[in-house]
């Protein structure tokens, strides 16, 4: 199920991006991000704890009557608003809160709300790496492996919420037991979570994936492996994207996807696969704003 057209204007409102590892919030003036605030997730919080974390950060943003509130949300967000975890590894509490309908409540307004790959999608279509394609998808290698598909100029979205997740199709190299309940996926292997879950599996335990990261860009060998095979990873499922979808452009994104040599990574893994399965990916151009911009965005 695709929504209408996304409308190509810079968006205005206050928006919060929460993700397994960190929530965020900035005001947004024209497609202009204001200061961003951060605090680190609590994932093993419950449903109020989490809706305390996000209107702590509406707060403290002061919002003016009428302005436009956006919340982009690690996990799946029906369409009547419902936020449930898929990977209940990364949130252990979140299961059928009516988060659009209680926000909405509480800010006196009709509060957007939407999964965080696909409002950063929209994001990077409006004002970042999707401008001048009609057909693009996006991947966020972050705490897990996000997604967000743009359809001749619609996002891809469905009634339960899960169109996009891409994290959650199987990898042929992945060989874990995913938090999803799934085995061997994307997610399982290419994902900040499982990097470090990996890392431990190998004898290196207490390295998140940033340390893991760190290690690699210092020549060690172990941690190299764990990043490539993350890489290769996505690699495969920018070429499946491409055989289900061929969209023509993929933007990486996410402090793994972002992160130094990465995307060479990718690149170099997909030049393996056969022309015909290689789209042209990209990095995204908003960095970690492109839920901002994404969230507040209408469509007609
Ligand atoms: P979120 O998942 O909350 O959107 P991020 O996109 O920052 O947040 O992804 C968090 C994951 O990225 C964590 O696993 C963290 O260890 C890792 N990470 C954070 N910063 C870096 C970095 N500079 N290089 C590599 N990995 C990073
Ligand atoms: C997981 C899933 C997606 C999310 C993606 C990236 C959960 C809690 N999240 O695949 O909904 O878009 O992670 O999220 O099931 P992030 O936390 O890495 O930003």
């Amino acid at each position: 199920m695709t929504s209408g057209r996304i409308q190509m204007e810079f968006p205005s409102g206050v928006a919060v991006d929460f993700g397994g590892t960190k929530l965020s919030a900035a005001r947004v003036t024209a497609g202009k991000i204001g200061p961003v605030m951060k605090v680190q997730t609590d994932g093993g919080g419950d449903a109020a704890h989490q809706m305390e974390a996000i209107c702590d950060m509406l707060d403290q943003l002061e919002l003016r009557p009428e302005e436009r509130v956006g919340v982009a949300l690690t996990g799946r967000v029906s369409n009547d608003g419902v936020w449930h975890a898929v990977n209940t590894d990364t949130l252990s509490g979140v299961h059928s809160v009516p988060v659009r309908a209680l926000l909405s409540a509480r800010l006196d307004r009709d509060v957007k709300v939407d999964n965080d790959a696909t409002a950063a999608a929209v994001g990077e279509y409006i004002a970042g790496a999707g401008r001048g394609v009609v057909s693009f998808g996006f991947i966020t290698v972050s705490t897990g492996v996000g997604g967000g598909i743009i359809l001749d100029g619609k996002p891809l979205l469905s009634v339960n919420g899960l169109a996009g997740h891409v994290g959650f199709s199987t990898s042929r190299i992945a060989t874990e037991l995913c938090g999803s309940g799934r085995q061997s996926t994307i997610e399982s292997i290419a994902g900040g979570r499982s990097i470090a879950a990996l890392a431990a599996k190998a004898g290196y335990s207490g390295y998140d994936a940033k340390a893991v990261f760190s290690a690699h860009l210092d020549g060690q060998e172990w941690a190299t492996k764990l990043i490539t095979q993350s890489a290769q990873a996505i690699a495969e499922l920018c070429a499946n994207l491409t055989t289900i979808l061929e969209l023509e452009r993929i933007a990486i994104a996410g402090s793994i996807g972002l992160a130094s040599g990465y995307l060479e990574l990718v690149q170099r893994a997909l030049a393996d696969e056969p022309e015909l399965y290689r789209p042209e990916v990209v990095s995204a151009q908003l960095g970690q704003n492109s839920a901002f911009v994404g969230i507040l965005a209408q469509t007609n």
